[in-house]
This record gives C-alpha cells, sequence and structure tokens, in this order.
C-alpha cells in the first residue's frame, strides 16, 4: 500500500495513462488548507450558500467579488467551479427571510419546491448580483458558473440569458472581464434532468452529476428518514442507469461531465466510475488521496469491461456484491 501523503504530489493518472481530474467539494473558505494538503486539482463545487449565512442582511456585490477572488487566488491556476445560491425550504438562512427574497410561509415539501434556479430566475436582482461578483473575481483565475437543481432547458436559455445581461452591464461600468467568460454549466441531480441530458447538453457548458439528490429524487428517499434510509442507494441500477444516460449525452457532444457526489469519494466505485466514461471527479477534500490511489491501480479497458459487467445488472444486491469484490480485489 502506498502511503496517502505521498500521493499528493504524484498525479491522477490510470495505469495505462490516463489522466483523471480529482477537485475538491467545499463548502467555507476555512476548509482552503486541506484542499492544498489533499493534493486537489482545484475546486470541483464551491457552494456558495455560506456567503448567505449568519448574517441578516444579503451580502453585497463587492462583498462577494473579494470573498470569490481570495478563493481563485488561492486555488493557483487550478480551476474553481462555483454553484450559485442553492437556497430550499429547508435551509434557513435568516438574510433571505429578512429580505423578503424567500417566501416565509415555509413549503409543504421544499425538496419539490423553490429551489436552486427556481429561486434565482425568480429573483433577477439576487441572482445578478451573485453573477456580477463571481465575473469580477474569474479575473484572477480560471473559474466555472454551475447552476443548481435545473430541470428544463428554458431554466438554461433563461439564466443564460441574465448571464449575458450582467456581462454587458459591466462592460457599460468600464469593469474589466475574465477572457474567455466563464462557461455556464449544470447539475444534473433530478431524474427529469439526467433524462433529458441531451437536450441540455446543447445548451449548457458542462454537466455536474450530483450523485446525492440524484439518489433522493429517483428512488424518493430522504435519507435523514431513518424508516426509509436503507432503501438510499446510490448503486441502485435506477441510480447508475441515469449517471451513465447523462455522462453519454454529455461525451457525444464533447461537453465536460463530472460526478460531485458522494460516489465520487469512494474509491471502490471508481474503476466503475471511469469504465462509464467519467474522468472527472469531485468530492470532500479528504477522499482525494484514496481516490487518486484507486485512479492509478487501473486500466481503463478493465474499467470499461468492469462497468459492462455492473450495468448489465438490475438487482442492487448484485450490484453492491460486483463493486464491493472489486474494490476488495484492488486492495
Ligand atoms: C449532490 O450530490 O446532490 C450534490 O449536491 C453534490
Amino acid at each position: 500500500r502506498q502511503k496517502l501523503a505521498r500521493l499528493r504530489r504524484l498525479p491522477a493518472i490510470t495505469a495505462d495513462g490516463q489522466t483523471v481530474e480529482l477537485q475538491a467539494n467545499m463548502e467555507i473558505p476555512a476548509e482552503l488548507p486541506l484542499v492544498a494538503q489533499a493534493g486537489a486539482a482545484g475546486i470541483g463545487l464551491l457552494r456558495s450558500e455560506f456567503l448567505f449565512m449568519n448574517r441578516e442582511t444579503l451580502p453585497d456585490e463587492q462583498a462577494q467579488t473579494e470573498t470569490y477572488r481570495t478563493i481563485i487566488e488561492a486555488m493557483a491556476g487550478d480551476p474553481v467551479t462555483i454553484r450559485v445560491l442553492d437556497w430550499s425550504g429547508e435551509k434557513d438562512i435568516e438574510a433571505l427571510q429578512s429580505e423578503g427574497v424567500v417566501p416565509e410561509v415555509g413549503e409543504q415539501n421544499p425538496a419539490l419546491g423553490l429551489r436552486g434556479i427556481r429561486l434565482l430566475l425568480r429573483r433577477p436582482e439576487l441572482f445578478e448580483t451573485q453573477l456580477a461578483a463571481i465575473l469580477r473575481a474569474a479575473t484572477a483565475g480560471p473559474t466555472r458558473v454551475l447552476l443548481p437543481m435545473v430541470t428544463t432547458v428554458g431554466e438554461v436559455r433563461a439564466a443564460r440569458e441574465v448571464y449575458e445581461r450582467v456581462v454587458r452591464r459591466l462592460r457599460r461600468r468600464g469593469e474589466r472581464l475574465p477572457d474567455p467568460i466563464p462557461p455556464l454549466g449544470i447539475m444534473i441531480e433530478t431524474p427529469g434532468a439526467a433524462l433529458s441530458a441531451d437536450a441540455l447538453a446543447l445548451e449548457a457548458d458542462f454537466f455536474a452529476i450530483g450523485t446525492n439528490d440524484l439518489t433522493m429524487y429517483t428512488l424518493a428517499v430522504d435519507r435523514s428518514e431513518s424508516d426509509v434510509a436503507s432503501l438510499y442507494d446510490p448503486l441502485h441500477p435506477a441510480v447508475l442507469r441515469l449517471v451513465q444516460f447523462a455522462t453519454e449525452a454529455a461525451l457525444r457532444i464533447r461537453k465536460p461531465v463530472s460526478v460531485c457526489g458522494e460516489l465520487a469519494a469512494n474509491p471502490r466505485l471508481t474503476p466503475l466510475l471511469l469504465g462509464l466514461g467519467l474522468r472527472s471527479f469531485s468530492m470532500n477534500a479528504s477522499a482525494v488521496p484514496r481516490v487518486k490511489q484507486a485512479v492509478r491501480a487501473v486500466s481503463i479497458d478493465d474499467c470499461a469491461r468492469f462497468a459492462r459487467r455492473v450495468m448489465e445488472q438490475s438487482d442492487p444486491v448484485k450490484i453492491q456484491a460486483l463493486v464491493m469484490g472489486a474494490g476488495e480485489a484492488a486492495e
């Protein structure tokens, strides 16, 4: 077994020479040292909710710009994918309530409610401020913008119109803008998005597959509910087929696609995900060394063969056995 610490300086490259991108998910800037320590090649998912939490007023464009810039600069040339605000009814963000951005009366079913891009398109001033801040900060290094909870091509088109309007406004203001303008991608985290991935891939610049929410919505399971938690299974064939469908839709027209849910953080699943054609993963920083070790241990041909065997199965128990068995063989 290779020392995990030594792996930090080694490239994430398969035994047969395929480069794989291993990035970190980040929730708060305090995690930056961890990201550096883990040897992650950038931030694949920067959740921006922290900017809006524990305060009574919304952060203005300048404050947001400075925070994003600090993070982009700290990554020193490695890319940072910033997910715009993914509020949903169960997230208690006081500033959004006190400034009247979100309804005061809670939704019956927040997971199916005014979440992510749905809220941002209803509150363009909130969306525009965040996009303007990201665009200004992005002069500091490679940046991508990620839209949460997209389910229709219309949402991507509407979001891109807002984005382009913000670019024009900043230009008129005489702001320096990044060249090129950061790509605008989407989360694939509902079965609806996954199954229309071919259409969405034409509109979005990249995909980030969020396997946690995708599993929840596909299997209709909230894993924080103990009575049903055992039904929560990211290896359920329905979830894997959606991941495969979305991945292939992106790859067919050469759009970048990554996985940023917990599936990506489990080194036993690395061969399966590589075998499905995925080459980019974002995970908790602490998981990067073990996943890198798993990447370096396998060849793409073997992974593709293995993925075909897994995808032939329709029984979650057999899939579990295959995947865990392969993991043990690789260790
Ligand atoms: C998800 O997997 O749903 C994320 O948001 C990462």
